[in-house]
C-alpha cells in the first residue's frame, strides 16, 4: 500500500507481531491507539483489568515512537467516547486514506467496526489476528463434519503441527499425549509456596493507577495490590520467573485449592498473552526446552503446552465457530439473579468466598477456582446463564469474550449442550474438600447434606442431578449417578431436595 495509511492497535494487541504494525512503514503509516468509555464500560472491569491495558497501551506507544512510528494516542481524560470516533479525529489528523485494524476478539466490536467503512468513507481492511497458532479457517475445516468438538483430539493435532513435544519419531514424548492424572494432587501445605516477585510501577503506571481510580470509583478491582506487568520484557521476566520457580510444581497442584495462596504455582501468563505482551509459541517452546534440561516433570509441561496450544486456541475456535447465538444458548434454562454477593464475596461459604473475593480484589483466580468453585456453584444454584458470564467478563484481567465464554457459558455452565464438555462440571463439597484446605477453615462440613452445618455444595449437587434427571440421564458418562440417586430411599431424596430449595431461598437471597 503505497499510500498513508492509519492503523488501529486495540488494547489487547499490544505487539510488534500485530499484523497491521508487521508491514507498515514507520515514516509514512501513522499508528492510532485509544483509551475510550465505550471499550472501558461495556462490562464493569475490574480496575486491575484497566490498568493493565490503558498502561500497557501507553508503554506500547513509547516503544513505537522509539521505532520511529508517528502515534495519535488518545487518553482516556480526553473523554473520547469510543473507538469510531478515535478513528474518526484521526483519519483527519493523519490525512490517511484508510484504515486498518486487526481483527478485535469479540464480536461485538467486530460487528461495529464492520459498519465503519460506510460511516468513516474510507476503506476499512480488518486483518486476520495471525497471533493465533490456529487460524479460524484452519479450525473450522478440523470441526466441519465432527458431531462432537473435542479439544483433546484438536489438541494433538496442534502438537503434531508445531513439533511440541514429540519423539524422533513423531510421537508423543513419554508415549502418551496426555498427562492429566499426574496433574490433580490435591494441597495439604505440603510444600512451600514460593514468593512471587510483583513488578514495581513506574510513573505510567502510577498515573494510570491514579486516573482508573478517579474514574472508576465503583468497579471491583484493590489498586494497592496492582503488580502485573505492563511491557513485554517484564512480563517476559514474570515468564522466566514462573519457568525456574514454579513449573516443578505446576503440574502436581494444577487442581488444587490453597487456603494461603492465590496463584500458588500457576503461571499468571494469561493476561499477557491475551493482550499481545507475550506470544503463545515462544513460551510453549520455552517449557519444552525447560523440560528437556530436566528442569521439570514431562507432565507439567505437557500440562503447561495443553493449556495453551489446546485449550486456548480451542476455545477461540469454538467462540467463532458458534456465535452469536453462542451467547443466547442456556441448556438448564438457568435464570436465577445473581446474588449480589458475588460482588462482595460476603458468603460464610469458604472456598466460594476466598475465590470470589480474590478475583474482585486482585482480577484473578486459577482455573479449578473459577470452574470448580464458582461456576460449579453457579451451576448448581441455576444462575442465570447470561449474569454469570458477564461477571466474568468484567471480574478477571485476562478476560475477553472470546476466551471468556466458551470457558463460562460452555465449560463451567454446560450452557452449550455439550457442544464443548462431555459432561456438566457438577461437584459436591467432596470434590472441593478433597483438591484443598478450605474445608477446615468452614463454617460448614463436608460430610453433611442436610442441617444447618451441611455444605451447601452438597444438597445444591443433588438438587441439581434430581431437578435435571431426564436431560442428564441421556449422557452415558452421569449413568451411575442418576442410577444412584434414584435408587436411594425416596424419603432421603426429598429431604435432600427441600434442603436444597431452603439453601437456594436463603444462602442465595
Ligand atoms: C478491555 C479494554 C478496555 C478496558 N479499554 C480499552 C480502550 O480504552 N481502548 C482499546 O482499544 N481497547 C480497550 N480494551 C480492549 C478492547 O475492549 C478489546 O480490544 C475488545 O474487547 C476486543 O477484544
Ligand atoms: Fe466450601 Fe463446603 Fe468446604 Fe465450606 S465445607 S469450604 S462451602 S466445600
Amino acid at each position: 500500500m503505497s499510500t498513508t495509511t492509519l492503523r488501529l492497535v486495540l488494547g489487547d494487541q499490544l505487539s510488534f507481531e500485530n499484523p497491521v504494525l508487521v508491514n507498515a512503514e514507520p515514516q509514512r503509516d501513522w499508528v492510532l491507539l485509544a483509551e475510550v468509555a465505550e471499550e472501558a464500560t461495556y462490562v464493569p472491569h475490574n480496575r486491575h483489568k484497566i490498568a493493565l491495558i490503558f498502561s500497557a497501551m501507553r508503554h506500547f506507544a513509547d516503544a513505537l515512537r522509539e521505532r520511529g512510528f508517528k502515534v495519535i494516542y488518545r487518553s482516556f481524560d480526553e473523554g473520547v467516547s469510543s473507538l469510531r470516533h478515535a478513528a474518526e479525529d484521526a483519519l483527519k489528523t493523519s490525512k490517511a486514506s484508510a484504515l486498518l485494524v486487526t481483527a478485535p476478539g469479540e464480536y461485538r466490536l467486530r460487528t461495529q467496526i464492520q459498519a465503519w467503512e460506510s460511516e468513516l468513507g474510507v476503506p476499512v481492511y480488518l486483518q486476520e489476528d495471525a497471533r493465533f497458532l490456529a487460524s479460524l479457517d484452519y479450525f473450522e475445516s478440523w470441526a466441519s463434519g465432527r458431531k462432537q468438538l473435542r479439544m483433546e483430539y484438536f489438541y494433538r493435532e496442534m502438537r503434531r503441527h508445531y513439533k511440541l513435544l514429540l519423539d524422533e519419531d513423531g510421537e508423543p514424548e513419554g508415549g502418551k499425549w496426555n498427562y492429566d492424572a499426574d496433574n490433580r494432587k490435591g494441597w495439604r501445605a505440603q510444600t512451600e509456596v514460593p514468593e512471587r516477585p510483583a513488578v514495581a510501577a513506574d510513573t505510567i503506571t502510577r498515573e494510570v493507577i491514579e486516573l482508573v481510580e478517579r474514574e472508576f470509583p465503583g468497579n471491583p478491582g484493590d489498586l494497592n495490590e496492582f503488580r502485573l506487568a505492563v511491557t513485554s520484557s517484564d512480563a517476559q521476566s514474570q515468564f522466566d520467573w514462573f519457568c525456574k520457580h514454579a513449573l516443578t510444581d505446576f503440574g502436581s497442584y494444577q487442581d488444587a485449592l490453597a487456603e494461603e495462596s492465590p496463584w500458588m504455582f500457576h503461571g499468571l501468563i494469561s493476561m499477557y498473552l491475551n493482550i499481545g505482551l507475550l506470544e503463545p509459541l515462544p513460551v510453549c517452546r520455552q517449557v519444552e526446552i525447560a523440560w528437556r534440561e530436566g528442569h521439570c516433570s514431562l507432565a507439567a509441561a505437557e500440562g503447561f503446552i495443553r493449556q495453551v496450544l489446546g485449550w486456548r486456541e480451542y476455545v477461540r475456535g469454538i467462540y467463532w465457530h458458534a456465535m452469536p447465538d453462542y451467547a443466547l444458548r442456556n441448556t438448564f434454562e438457568a435464570r436465577r439473579a445473581l446474588p449480589a454477593w458475588f460482588w462482595t464475596g460476603d458468603t460464610d461459604m469458604r472456598c466460594l468466598s476466598r475465590a470470589l473475593r480474590q478475583s474482585l480484589d486482585l482480577g484473578y483466580a486459577h482455573h479449578i477456582q473459577r470452574l470448580m468453585v464458582i461456576g460449579n456453584f453457579a451451576l448448581l444454584a441455576g444462575l442465570d446463564v447470561e449474569q454469570v458470564c458477564e461477571w466474568y467478563l468484567a471480574v478477571y484481567v485476562d478476560a475477553f469474550e472470546w476466551v471468556e465464554l466458551p470457558n463460562t457459558l460452555g465449560m463451567a455452565l454446560h450452557g452449550d449442550n455439550g457442544l464443548m464438555a462431555s459432561k456438566p462440571y457438577a461437584a459436591s463439597g467432596k470434590y472441593i474438600q478433597r483438591q484443598g484446605n478450605h474445608c477446615s477453615a468452614c463454617r460448614y462440613d463436608p460430610k453433611q447434606t442436610t442441617g444447618e452445618n451441611a455444605c451447601p455444595y452438597n444438597s445444591l449437587y443433588w438438587h441439581f442431578i434430581d431437578r435435571h434427571q431426564d436431560y442428564l440421564t441421556k449422557n452415558a458418562r452421569m449413568g451411575l449417578i442418576i442410577g444412584g440417586w434414584k435408587k436411594r430411599d425416596a424419603a432421603d431424596r426429598e429431604a435432600i431436595v427441600a434442603w436444597g430449595d431452603r439453601i437456594l431461598a436463603t444462602v442465595l437471597d
